[in-house]
Formats: C-alpha cells, sequence, structure tokens
C-alpha cells in the first residue's frame, strides 16, 4: 500500500488536473507498484477534499463493465466512482465542456435507489425491491490521463474518468419493463454511433448494483435510499465537441437529448 503522504501526492495531482482541465501522466508511471486499492485511497482522499469545498455526492458509478468498454478502454475489471450533485445536468439543455480535455459520451442505465441496500450479496430482486425506478443516462467522460490511456489503479484514483451526467427520458419500474433487454442507440448530429443492448453490461445492470453494493460492504458502508447510480456504458464511449447535438433513444423509455456547449 502507498502510504499517506504518496496518496496526497496523487490526489493533488488528480484533483489539480480535474479542476484545472490539464492532462496528467499515468499515475503508475511514478508510482509502478500502485494498486486497485491505492487508487480508491486516491478517490477517498479527493473526496474529503470536495466535500471540504461544500461538494455534494449523491450516487456512484460503475464503469467498464461491458465488453464494449473493457475492449476500448484495456481494463478487464469494473471500477467504481463517486458521483457528484454538481456533476448532474439537465436533459434538453447544453451542456457544459469548457475546461474539459477529451470529452466523450456514452450511453447508460441509471438506477434510483428508494431504500437503503447493504449486505455482501444482495439478489438482483432485492436491488429491484429497493430500487424507485430506472432512467435513461448520458455519461460525459473526460480522462485527465493523456491520450485516455490509464490503466485501473489509475482511472480509479481519477474517478472513473467522471466529468458530467445527464438523466433523463421515461422512469421505468424495473418490474414494468425488463431492464436486460433494452435496446439503446446513441446518435451523434443525427448519425448513429453507437448501439447496444442494456443486457451488455454484465448480462444484467442491476449486477453493476450487486457488485456496488458488495464493494460498498467490504469498505463497511452502505448504498443509502436516494443514490443515483450510473451501471456503466453499454457501447464504447463517442468523441465530442462544442455544436454537437447528441441523441441517446432507448426502446420502451425514451430519449434523452442534450447540445455540447
Ligand atoms: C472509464 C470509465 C468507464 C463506463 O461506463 O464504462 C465508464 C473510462 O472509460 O474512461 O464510465
Ligand atoms: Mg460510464
Amino acid at each position: 500500500m502507498l502510504d499517506a503522504t504518496a496518496v496526497a501526492d496523487l490526489a493533488n495531482r488528480v484533483d489539480g488536473a480535474q479542476s484545472n482541465g490539464h492532462t496528467i501522466a499515468k499515475l503508475t508511471d511514478d508510482y509502478p507498484a500502485m494498486t486497485v486499492d491505492d487508487g480508491y485511497a486516491v478517490q477517498d482522499e479527493c473526496l474529503r477534499r470536495w466535500q471540504a469545498r461544500g461538494r455534494t455526492l449523491i450516487g456512484y458509478k460503475a464503469g467498464l463493465t461491458s465488453r464494449a468498454k473493457m475492449v476500448q478502454m484495456g481494463v478487464t475489471e469494473p471500477s467504481f466512482g463517486l458521483l457528484m450533485r454538481d456533476t448532474c445536468d439537465m436533459e434538453g439543455g447544453v451542456i457544459p465542456t469548457a475546461g474539459l480535455i477529451h470529452p466523450r459520451v456514452e450511453a447508460e442505465i441509471a438506477y434510483v435507489i428508494g431504500a437503503d441496500l447493504a449486505g455482501p450479496d444482495v439478489t438482483i430482486e432485492q436491488v429491484h425491491e429497493a430500487t424507485d425506478f430506472i432512467q435513461p443516462a448520458i455519461e460525459i467522460l473526460d480522462s485527465r490521463f493523456e491520450k485516455f490511456r490509464f490503466d485501473l489503479p489509475s482511472v480509479v484514483a481519477d474517478n472513473g474518468s467522471s466529468a458530467r451526467f445527464v438523466l433523463g427520458g421515461r422512469m421505468r419500474r424495473p418490474r414494468d419493463v425488463d431492464p436486460a433487454t433494452i435496446g439503446i442507440v446513441l446518435e451523434i448530429n443525427g448519425e448513429q454511433v453507437a448501439l447496444a443492448c442494456s443486457g451488455a453490461v454484465l448480462g444484467h445492470p442491476a449486477r453493476a448494483i450487486q457488485m456496488l453494493v458488495g464493494w460498498l460492504h467490504g469498505r463497511g458502508q452502505i448504498l443509502p435510499a436516494g443514490s443515483i447510480v450510473l451501471t456503466g456504458a453499454a457501447t464504447e464511449a463517442v468523441p465530442i465537441k462544442p455544436g454537437d447535438s447528441i441523441c441517446a433513444r432507448y426502446q420502451d423509455m425514451g430519449s434523452i437529448t442534450m447540445r455540447v456547449g
């Protein structure tokens, strides 16, 4: 494990790059012994700093949960990250990307949790009982690492490349649709750029919640009622630029549109 001085140094690098929109080298270049747990220690340290600045945690993001994403990023294990209230935008609006380095979009299913979820092995049924609704989501990623290239410890420290996210479309109860068989089409400026089925995420997007709750349990934490969880992109992420119109269409769940500012 890295010591507290190293964790603070890495939190400085990541937090600085996120705040100023500059790239940094992969953290493992300078700290080759860095582990995934060290990455989470850096993420925790960043959260402490953000909360001290008045930012609010409103949920979590799972990442690298589909084969398309694992192949695109060259990482074979899922990651968990933090969703902060000030990174959530309204659908139909202009999403600010000034200050982002090389933003990309991806389409996801969000779960909005209505009752606390805790324990090492919650079932999909328990996840669905505790879920108020599921909803289409677009995540805007922006890796702080050069050329969007990283390894798992580095991307975990960088909060899973989180930049912004948008919820929209139609809220559905998990009992009223099959969350594992939703067709998703992502369009940029009217052109189809990615296509997937929600089940591309771990066979069922609720598995991302199961894994998240198990991971939180291992840290002595729970997934509290009111949390928003992004379950991870079913498709690869696609680069965007100012002026682009983004539309993600979901079978039986409506669509989300936004413009890139
Ligand atoms: C890491 C974050 C992955 C997802 O949905 O798979 C992620 C990245 O690809 O930059 O958010
Ligand atoms: Mg994502």
